[in-house]
């Protein structure tokens, strides 16, 4: 899992191909509990999840985003 200081896990997802798949992205993880911040790089495929790990965990982050339709590409 890809961790890094400030509790930023970063996913490399595909399917989002345009700015509606980037926004339902955000929106997805934003509704889960413990989540700060979401960034989405359309061009490059980057989601990045700013959150607390004692209330989110990554599993139920990869989760959501593979729940809208997306694939996590990596961990
Ligand atoms: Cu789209």
């Amino acid at each position: 899992m890809n961790t890094v200081p400030g509790n930023v896990l970063e996913l490399k997802v595909g399917g989002m191909s345009c700015m509606g798949c980037v926004a339902s992205v955000r929106n997805l993880l934003t509704a889960l509990p413990g989540v700060a911040s979401v960034q989405v790089e359309l061009a490059d495929g980057w989601v990045r999840v700013e959150h607390d790990p004692a209330r989110v965990d990554p599993a139920a982050i990869r989760q959501a985003i593979e729940a809208g339709g997306y694939q996590v590409l990596s961990a």
